[in-house]
C-alpha cells in the first residue's frame, strides 16, 4: 500500500523561489529561476505575442476544438523552418518529421521515450553539469545516463580536451546530449570551430546527437546565429534530434508551447523512413497526451507566419538579449572597478540566460543570508533578475562575499 512510497526531495529551484517569495526584505533580489524579467523585474508579455493575441481574438472561426495528435500543422511546419532554416534540405527532401509537445520539457521526454523504445540499449551523454531534468527524464525511461566533462572551474569556459575525449570513447550508437546555444546552467557554447569538432569526432564514433534548443534568439538575438550548430550538424549528414521550446524566446512559459523534430540524413528511402517514425511517434503521444494544448502554438503561428510579426518578434528578441548582454557589461566593469579579487571574464565571455558566477555553494548561502541575493547553489545566475535598479548593490554583495 502507500506505506511504500517515499518522501521525494523538494525541487530545489521550486524551493529557492518559495524562499524569495517570503523573504520581506525590500532590496531582496531574485537571481534563481530562469524567465525574463524586464527593467523593473517584472515578467514581460513580449508586445507581438499581445498582437498575436489580438488576432486571435478577433478570429471568428476561433474555437476550442482538439487539435490533431501531432499538433498544429501551421505551427509544427513552422517550428522547422525556424530551426532548420526556411530553405533546408532536410525539409525540401522531406526528411524531418515533428510533434507538437508539452513545451521543450515535453520534446526532450518523447525523444527520450522514443529512443528507449526504439534505440534500446545505448547510454545517453549529458554535459558536466546540465539541466537537472535532464537526469530525471532520462531516468523515467530507463535509459542509462553517462556524462562528458564540459565547464572548466579554472577558465570559468568550456573544457573542451575533456569533452572531446570523452565523447571519443562512448560506445557507437550513444545519444549525446547538446545545448544548441546559451547553454543552461553555464551559459559557455562551443565555437563554431569547436561545434565542427564535436561533429567530427560525433560522425567518426557513428553518435546520434540530441540538441537541446530553448533559447533560440534569445541568446544573441539572432534567430539564425543561435541555430548555426544544428544547422551544421544537419549539413554533415547526422540522423538526429531536436527539442524545440518557446518558452523562452516567445515568453509563453506556462503555455506549453514546443516541437519535438526528428530528422534523417539523406537517403533514396529517408522518406518512407520518416513516415515510419512519425505513425509510432504519433502512437506514443496518443498515449501519453492525446494532443497538446492549443494556445500557446496558436500564438507562435500567428507570429511565425506573418512577416509583419515576425519583424516585429525578431525586435524583441533584440530587447531582451540585448538588455541582458548590457547586464553582462555593467556587472563585469562594477567588478572590475571595484577590483573584486578573481577574474571576471566570464561574466561577458558566457551567453543567454545564464552566468556561472564561480561563487561557491559556501558563498552563495552567504550572499542570501547577509544580502537577501537568490541564486543556485551552484553559483549560477539567472542574469535577467539584474537590472539597473540591483546591479549595483548586488555587484557589492559579490564583492563583499568574494573578500570575506
Ligand atoms: N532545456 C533546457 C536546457 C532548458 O533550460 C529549459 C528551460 O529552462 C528547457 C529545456 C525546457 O523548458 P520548457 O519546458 O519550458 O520549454
Ligand atoms: O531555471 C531553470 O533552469 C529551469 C526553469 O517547467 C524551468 O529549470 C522551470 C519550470 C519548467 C521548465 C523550466
Amino acid at each position: 500500500d502507500a506505506d511504500v512510497v517515499p518522501q521525494a526531495p523538494e525541487d530545489p529551484l521550486f524551493g529557492l523561489m518559495a524562499a524569495y517569495r517570503n523573504d520581506t526584505f525590500d532590496k531582496k533580489v531574485d537571481l534563481g529561476i530562469g524567465a525574463y524579467r524586464d527593467n523593473n523585474a517584472k515578467p514581460w508579455v513580449l508586445p507581438v505575442v499581445k498582437k498575436a493575441e489580438e488576432v486571435l481574438r478577433n478570429d471568428p472561426d476561433f474555437n476550442h476544438e482538439y487539435l490533431p495528435i501531432a499538433g498544429l500543422a501551421n505551427f509544427t511546419s513552422a517550428s522547422q523552418k525556424l530551426v532548420l532554416g526556411a530553405d533546408s534540405p532536410a525539409i525540401k527532401e522531406k526528411r524531418v518529421t515533428t510533434v507538437q509537445t508539452i513545451s521543450g520539457t515535453g520534446a526532450v521526454h518523447l525523444g527520450a521515450l522514443f529512443l528507449s523504445k526504439f534505440y534500446p540499449g545505448r547510454s545517453v551523454y549529458f554535459s558536466d553539469p546540465t539541466w537537472v531534468n535532464h537526469h530525471q527524464i532520462f531516468t523515467n525511461v530507463h535509459i542509462k545516463i553517462a556524462t562528458y566533462p564540459y565547464f572548466s572551474a579554472k577558465t570559468k569556459g568550456l573544457d573542451f580536451e575533456g569533452m572531446l575525449d570523452t565523447i571519443g570513447k562512448a560506445a557507437e550508437g550513444s545519444i549525446v546530449l547538446l545545448h544548441s546555444c546559451a547553454h543552461n546552467p553555464t551559459g559557455v557554447d562551443p565555437t563554431q570551430e569547436q561545434w565542427k569538432e564535436i561533429s567530427k569526432v560525433m560522425k567518426e564514433k557513428k553518435l546520434f546527437p540530441f540538441f537541446d534548443s530553448a533559447y533560440q534568439g534569445f541568446a544573441s538575438g539572432d534567430l539564425n546565429k543561435d541555430a548555426w550548430a544544428i544547422r551544421y550538424f544537419i549539413e554533415q549528414g547526422f540522423e538526429l534530434c531536436i527539442a524545440q521550446s518557446y518558452s523562452k524566446n516567445l515568453g509563453l512559459y506556462g503555455e506549453r508551447a514546443g516541437c519535438f523534430h526528428f530528422v534523417t540524413g539523406a537517403s533514396s528511402d529517408a522518406e518512407s523512413t520518416i513516415s515510419r517514425i512519425a505513425s509510432q511517434l504519433a502512437i506514443l503521444q496518443r498515449s501519453e497526451i492525446s494532443n497538446p494544448p492549443a494556445y500557446g502554438a496558436r500564438v507562435a503561428s500567428a507570429v511565425l507566419n506573418d512577416e509583419a510579426l515576425f519583424a516585429q518578434w525578431e525586435e524583441d528578441l533584440r530587447t531582451m538579449s540585448g538588455r541582458i548582454i548590457e547586464m553582462r557589461d555593467v556587472l563585469r566593469s562594477k567588478l572590475d572597478e571595484m577590483g573584486t579579487p578573481g577574474t571576471w571574464n566570464h561574466i561577458t565571455d558566457q551567453i543567454g540566460m545564464f552566468s556561472y558566477t564561480g561563487l561557491t555553494e559556501k558563498q552563495v548561502l552567504k550572499i542570501r543570508e547577509a544580502a537577501h541575493v537568490y541564486m543556485t547553489k551552484n553559483g549560477r545566475i539567472s542574469m535577467a533578475g539584474l537590472n539597473t535598479n540591483n546591479i549595483d548593490y548586488f555587484a557589492k554583495a559579490v564583492d563583499k562575499v568574494v573578500r570575506e
